[in-house]
């Protein structure tokens, strides 16, 4: 399993994020877009038998076709977790992909542990509800997690840049502590203080196989989409499990309140002992207790606010 290179990890440290270059394969993304494009057929099946659209569009390409369906029939979601909608072996085998272990084993360390959490999130053409405010991760998971390192995966599904929304960050904002945030609207976090005037945003292109990784403090946005396409992405999210090393109190409270947030422990997808590895049967129990504790902590809130992280 290949590891960061020492310069892709003293930039990691020193920025909060790093994108690496042609991370994935091809097959990879087409896997993804496959895992996907099974849901939005799904979507335009259920509008198409409920009457509310036209046709079902399926000759259009990965990119266009959920904007187009949107254009019929508004969808309000702007995000599906993958872990709640689909077992299938292949996503599960991605969540233990080599390239991405690796790397996350250069940040975390040999011991690795996946939330549960495998997120889309289309970004709808025009969309003005699909902007994302400058925000820290740990803000969502709650606080005592600014004392764990989390590091959160995102992959575009397509080359993505100023236009179609790629992210934008605050290099090097991890080293500022977490700051306060609270819910506005759709139920995303807004930042308190003004920070892109304290830091320098930075956006971050990037074309299909780069993997970016942050940080669970750097703050990060993303803007509008002003193409006629829809910007892909998918985001996991991965840190060292509980057993991995004697945690502080503050760092045992950080687990706990992460834990809470996903409504189960962490996963170990890597390890020095072979024996602690979740195999594919165990991520696939996992993933529907992670998905019931999800439905039930959820339970009351606007599943469509786009709220998971
Ligand atoms: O994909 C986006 O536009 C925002 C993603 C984000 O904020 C996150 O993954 O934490």
């Amino acid at each position: 399993m290949p590891g960061l290179s020492q310069s892709d990890l003293d930039s990691y440290r020193h920025q909060g994020c790093l994108v690496l270059r042609e991370g994935l394969q091809q097959e990879d993304l087409l896997l993804l877009r496959g895992l996907i494009s099974t849901l939005i057929e799904e979507h335009a099946q259920k509008l198409y038998r409920a009457g509310k659209m036209s046709s079902l569009h399926e000759t259009e390409s990965f990119e266009r076709r959920l904007a187009v369906i949107n254009e019929e029939v508004k969808f309000r979601s702007r995000l599906e977790d993958l872990t709640r909608r689909l077992d299938s072996p292949e996503l599960f085998n991605f969540v233990r992909h080599p390239a991405i272990l690796g790397s996350i084993s250069s940040l975390l360390g040999p011991e690795v542990a996946w939330t549960g959490s495998f997120v889309t999130r289309p970004k709808l053409p025009q969309n003005a509800s699909a902007i994302f405010p400058w925000h820290q991760d740990s803000q969502y998971y709650g606080e005592p997690t600014q004392h764990l390192h989390v590091v959160s995966v995102w992959i575009p599904l397509v080359d993505v840049d100023e236009n179609n929304g790629c992210l934008y960050v605050l290099p090097g904002s991890h080293r500022w502590g977490l700051l306060e945030g609270n819910r506005g609207a759709d139920n995303l976090m807004i930042t308190t203080e003004e920070v892109d005037k304290r830091g320098k945003p930075t956006a971050l292109p990037m074309s299909q196989g780069d993997i970016l990784f942050f940080s669970n403090l750097i703050f990060h946005s993303s803007k509008p989409n002003t193409t006629d396409k829809v910007r892909w992405s998918v985001d996991l999210r991965y840190v060292a499990p509980s057993l991995a090393a004697a945690l502080t109190e503050q760092q045992k409270q950080g687990y706990d309140t992460l834990s809470t947030h996903y409504g189960v422990a962490p996963i170990t997808v890597r390890s020095r002992r072979p024996e602690n590895v979740a195999d594919l049967a165990q991520l696939q129990a996992f993933a529907s207790r992670y998905s019931a504790q999800k439905a039930s902590l959820r339970k009351g809130v606007d599943l469509k606010s786009g709220q998971a992280r």
